[in-house]
């Protein structure tokens, strides 16, 4: 898949009789609050009647699009996007916009979404993806707007839409047939037209305008191995037409490039739990010098060296002190910014480089303002998302093509340069402990013990550890002013060292508790020790003080990032 995609065509009528604008009338659902990235539920409850259709429409009531606006289509290919694109062509006809670019089969990556609303300067996106979360029929779906700068909605439109679904009373769509989405072109449903577009090119085009290619291309060709794994999820065919058409990787650098609607029954989140197979392989013998995989929409990232993991909060370090190898980044960084959660390695980079450094709440959407503002250029999350101002989503492709780059130019393999980059800036030691689908009040009761130590707690000694301060975190945004509060407890050590306890906000089945761990140290005879081994301590502490295993029952989490 290659060539840009073209300005509007011959027009191809979707059917006979395509101009009736129903109005249905619907009652409200309680439930449709967006979460940390839009509204994620089983599929069984967007199989409901009306239930995706009075999101779309509070989606478009609270969006006030003008009329002939464009819009843009596309999901992560897992079970109900069909479906759920046809509803949401047929509801976009009879809201007044006047053209939609929807990926072919359906298809579009989250970072490929965003590239294609900013490109086309588009009104804005609508993307249909449960991330990381498993597909099927018995699986997750999901659905979030994102505004003409590519981002997803911020606080304040995602309110707005909540709102509206309290209240609906109908909903309007077009009496129309369904849009062949399997072949590129245009298709006329009602007074709007739908333009299948190629999914890949785009993106594939902004991503060779931002890495050198022909660099990478040499490392290749020079018997330098990697393996990328989609996990059979959206970047299948972005993998195959970047790393075999245009980098000239062999067939083999890929895996489970096929997306499925159950992602082959996977959990497409790229981490060492999930992403077994491809750790399976780097770390077993004859192992490729690099690994890396992407999520469900392709957004999120996981990079490995041979035998070696580098964390996401690492990586967005290791990108920034390294940005000025690559063309795209060449000129330098504005600023970098990181969500709370993610470990400090980032600010020392950034102190070094003389560059301002921010810290926000979970949520890529924190990160828009920033970047629109001219404020930063890198961001990155420890939930394994990286990215940059190029979109306005994190970028799982972008990622692995960044740290090719790199190691390309540098020559030297991700463990080394990892290593020495520790050496220089010392390592924030880091992890993630979760705790998934436990019951919502357990979790609760966890979040407010914090709290209610917060009192007691500055001064005391805990095993080696001292706590300076404590607090609820709380977010004003330097570009808008807007204030965001109750973002995560955070029990910082007099030496810097930190646990955080979130609960998060994209789980769809009971409360899932997150317990981030961080400590710096500075010392390269400890940079060896696993990241499990250098953090028990803090890890007995955050056990202690949240009273976790009375509380929840749970005594091991069920992910370690
Ligand atoms: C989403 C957000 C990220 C966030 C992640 C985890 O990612 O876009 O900003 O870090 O969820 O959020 P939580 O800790 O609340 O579960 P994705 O890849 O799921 O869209």
């Amino acid at each position: 898949m290659t060539g840009n995609n073209k300005q509007p065509g011959e027009v191809k009528m979707s059917g006979e009789i395509a101009t009736t604008i129903q109005t249905i009338a619907t009652t409200p659902f309680n439930d449709q609050k967006p979460g940390t990235s839009g509204l994620r539920k089983r599929v069984p409850a967007f199989q409901q009647a009306h239930y995706l259709e009075n999101f779309v429409q509070a989606i478009f009531d609270s969006i006030s699009p003008p009329p002939g606006a464009t819009l843009v289509v596309g999901g992560d290919g897992r079970y109900y996007n069909r479906e759920a694109i046809q509803i949401i062509l047929k509801m976009a006809a009879a809201n007044g916009f006047g053209r939609v670019l929807v990926g072919q089969g359906g298809i579009l990556s989250t970072p490929a979404a965003s590239c294609v609303i900013r490109k086309y300067a588009t009104y804005g996106g609508i993307i249909l993806s449960a991330s990381h979360n498993p597909g099927g029929p018995d699986g997750d779906f999901g659905i979030k707007y994102n505004t003409a700068n590519g981002g997803p909605a911020p606080e304040k439109i995602t309110e707005a839409i909540f709102e509206l679904s309290k209240t609906i009373s109908q909903y309007r769509l077009i009496d129309a047939p369904d849009v062949a989405l399997d072949a590129t072109g245009d298709y006329l449903i009602g007074n709007m037209i739908v333009s299948v577009i190629d999914p890949v090119a785009d993106y594939a085009e902004l991503m060779e305008s931002l890495f050198d290619f022909g660099a990478i291309r040499a490392l290749l060709a020079g018997g330098f191995r990697i393996k990328f794994d989609a996990m059979h999820a959206v970047n299948g065919p972005y993998a195959r037409d970047i790393f075999i058409n245009r980098l000239g990787a062999p067939e083999d650098s890929i895996m489970n490039c096929v997306p499925l609607p159950d992602f082959g029954n996977g959990h497409p989140d790229p981490n060492l739990t999930y992403a077994h197979e491809l750790v399976e392989i780097l770390y077993g013998e004859n192992a490729p010098d690099f690994g890396a995989a992407s999520d469900g929409d392709g957004d999120r990232n996981m990079i490995l060296g041979k035998g070696f993991f580098v964390t996401p909060s690492d990586s967005l370090a290791i990108l920034t002190a390294n940005a000025k190898l690559t063309p795209g980044y060449s000129a330098g960084l504005a600023g970098v910014a990181r969500s709370m959660p993610t470990s400090a390695a980032a600010d020392r980079v950034a102190k070094e480089l003389g560059i301002p450094c921010y810290e926000t709440p979970t949520g890529w959407k924190f990160f828009g303002n920033l970047m629109d503002a001219g404020k930063v250029t890198l961001c990155g999350e420890e939930s394994f998302g990286t990215g940059s101002s190029h979109i306005r989503e994190k970028d799982g492709l972008w990622a692995v093509l960044f740290w090719l780059n790199i190691v390309a130019v540098r020559k030297q393999s991700v463990e080394t340069i990892t290593r020495e980059h520790w050496a220089h800036y010392g390592r924030n030691v880091y992890s993630r402990h979760d705790f998934e689908a436990i019951p919502t009040e357990a979790a609760n009761g966890v979040m407010k013990h914090l709290k209610d130590s917060f009192a007691t707690l500055p001064g005391q000694k805990l095993g080696s550890y001292t706590v300076d301060v404590c607090d609820d975190f709380s977010y004003t945004d330097p570009v808008d002013g807007s204030i965001s509060t109750g973002q995560g407890i955070r029990i910082i050590f007099t030496d810097g060292s930190r646990i955080v306890f979130r609960l998060s906000g994209t789980g769809t089945e009971g409360a899932t508790l997150r317990i981030y761990l961080e400590a710096y140290d500075p010392v390269i005879a400890n940079h060896h020790l696993d990241a499990q081994v250098a953090l028990a301590e803090l890890i007995g502490i955050a056990g202690q003080l949240s009273e976790l295993v009375a509380r929840t029952g749970r005594e091991q989490p069920t992910v370690i990032t």
